[in-house]
């Protein structure tokens, strides 16, 4: 059997081709006919560039209907789709270029200039604008190519806690099994119209959207950039959201958003940094909705949900998904009791497939009995619904993305007249969690805010630039010499609010 993922997906697509897959305020974008073309034209186009099996396609584009084409064709090919923030900056991109070893890097006009000097010389490097013009010209059909469950299909960073970023390799398998496991477990079918608002470059927008979308034949709403009038405008045309913490709380901030935008939605879904208990009671009183809050991560896609039917619990993230094992050990990985707070660890299907170049520190984070070490503390209660309580790894999410406090340190450190840095988060009213740097200078009174923000943003993607910076005349330290981060948490939790 064929476990290429757009052969999984292809086997649920809607008989009649015409049904429509994307809309948008003006109508239907596309149908499931012209995805299905559109997307064999991209997978003759790469392979005909000469891109082979397992070759990575890196990408760096806004998002757009191409880009979703372009994504389709690079997995139809059999090829490693590889997507990049497009915050991303020119220092952050060269590791990334130079780990990933892509056969082809895809930009758009803002991006390619910096793509083709970072690029490796054999590397086609090539505009998605030219890629979807170029790809007019091939055949609108294409052999999906033969992938077992194991063949890698995506390669996404993360950075982790030393601030050098890792690959997740995540297969075919992993990504159909999660995807047919939520279509399952949230109930879709080819009557939903999913609102997609999320960027396509992470795990949420990328594999749980559009995979819930095409493993059932449903619709998708389709907005590049998220901007509340755009929301509120889409939202009596679908059936289900899929959001960040941050995009509930920009709603519920609006006071045009009520019930009435809410007639024909029958879920709203949660994910990807922690849902405040206070957001999900505003937005049942304003709508009616209890919003599903799951949670999953990019080396696992998702883990566990609130159920459909069941009862939905403010401030945990449900039982684990059917086919999923979640369990919350100690340090010497033995599980622990329900009502007890230690690791959380997973395994199942959705697991991934390794860290790419890194099977040392894949070894690391897989426990003899294959589960994977997730770096967040949890707790399951009785019923078996598990909350997250915190995290090992030191990690801001803000805004639902996430921020390792590292490769802020290390970038701060380096800039004249820091002596040395610690990068926290603090509650943010908009972002959930927003960045704070304390700074040591050398000499002290001789740096302004202001510079060092500016210095960052002209280093690193504006999501991680800090919203605040504080400067002290030492970093507090326990007796071991370790930054006592959660002192400087506590001391400074108003500062964002
Ligand atoms: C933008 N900015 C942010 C930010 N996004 N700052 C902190 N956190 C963020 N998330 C900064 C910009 O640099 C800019 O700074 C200013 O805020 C405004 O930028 P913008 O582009 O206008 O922001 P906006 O379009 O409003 O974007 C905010 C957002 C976006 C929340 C809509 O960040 C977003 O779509 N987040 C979702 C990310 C996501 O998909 N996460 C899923 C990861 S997968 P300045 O100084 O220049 O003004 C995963 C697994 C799982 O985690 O479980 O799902
Ligand atoms: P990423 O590495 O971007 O995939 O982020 C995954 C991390 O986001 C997880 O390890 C959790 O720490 C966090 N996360 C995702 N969903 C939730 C949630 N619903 N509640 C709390 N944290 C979450």
């Amino acid at each position: 059997m064929n476990e290429n993922l757009y052969h999984r997906f292809s086997q649920s697509f809607p008989e009649d081709g015409r049904t429509p897959v994307l809309i948008d305020a003006e109508g239907v974008i596309a149908d499931y006919h012209s995805l299905d073309t559109a997307s064999a034209r991209y997978a003759n186009l790469l392979t005909g560039m000469g891109a082979l099996k397992g070759d990575r396609v890196t990408v760096q584009v806004e998002k757009s209907v191409d880009a979703l084409f372009h994504y389709l064709g690079c997995i139809r090919a059999g090829l490693v789709f590889h997507p990049l923030n497009t915050a991303y900056q020119e220092g952050e991109l060269a590791y990334f270029l130079e780990n990933a070893e892509p056969r082809i890097v895809v930009g758009d006009k803002t991006s390619i200039a910096i793509l083709g000097k970072l690029a490796a010389p054999d590397t086609s490097v090539i505009t998605i604008d030219l890629l979807a013009e170029q790809s007019l010209a091939e055949q609108d059909q294409f052999e999906t190519a033969l992938s077992e469950k194991n063949d890698v299909a995506a390669l996404l960073y993360s950075s982790g806690t030393t601030g050098v970023p890792k690959g997740i390799m995540l297969s075919h398998g992993n990504l159909a099994a999660n995807a047919e496991t939520l279509v399952s477990t949230w109930g879709f079918s080819g009557e939903d119209v999913l609102l997609h608002a999320l960027p396509i470059y992470h795990v949420h927008g990328l594999f749980v959207g559009i995979g819930c979308v095409l493993m059932s034949g449903a619709g998708m709403y389709w907005i590049n950039n998220y901007g509340i009038d755009q929301i509120l405008s889409a939202l009596p045309s679908c059936s289900v959201m899929m959001g960040v913490p941050t995009y509930y709380t920009r709603l519920l901030r609006s006071d045009a958003f009520t019930k009435a935008h809410c007639e024909n939605m029958r879920l709203f879904i949660s994910g990807s940094a922690p849902l405040l208990t206070e957001t999900f009671e505003a937005f049942e009183s304003r709508t009616g909705h209890l919003i599903l809050e799951r949670y999953g991560m990019t080396e696992t896609g998702m883990n566990s949900s609130n159920p459909l039917d069941g009862e939905r619990v403010a401030g945990t993230v449900g039982p684990a998904l059917p086919d999923v094992e979640i369990r919350v050990t100690d340090a010497d990985d033995n599980p622990l009791k329900s009502g007890e707070v230690g690791a959380v660890q997973v395994r199942g299907p959705n697991v991934f497939q390794g860290y790419w170049k890194l099977p040392e520190k894949t070894r690391e984070d897989f426990t003899e009995d294959g589960f994977f070490d997730t770096g967040d503390q949890g707790m399951i209660d009785a019923k078996g619904y598990l909350s997250i309580i915190g995290r090992e790894k030191d990690m801001i999410i803000s805004g639902g993305l996430n921020i390792y406090p590292k490769e802020i340190e290390l970038l701060l450190d380096q800039l004249t007249g820091v002596s040395e840095s610690a990068v926290f988060g603090v509650a943010h009213a908009d972002f959930g969690e927003g960045v704070v740097a304390a700074i040591v200078e050398t000499e002290p009174g001789s740096l302004k805010n202001a510079d060092i923000i500016q210095s960052a943003k002209s280093q690193i993607a504006g999501f991680k630039v800090p919203k605040a910076v504080i400067f002290l005349e030492e970093l507090p330290r326990n007796a071991m010499g370790k930054v006592q981060k959660k002192q400087l948490r506590d001391t400074y939790k108003d500062l964002l609010s």
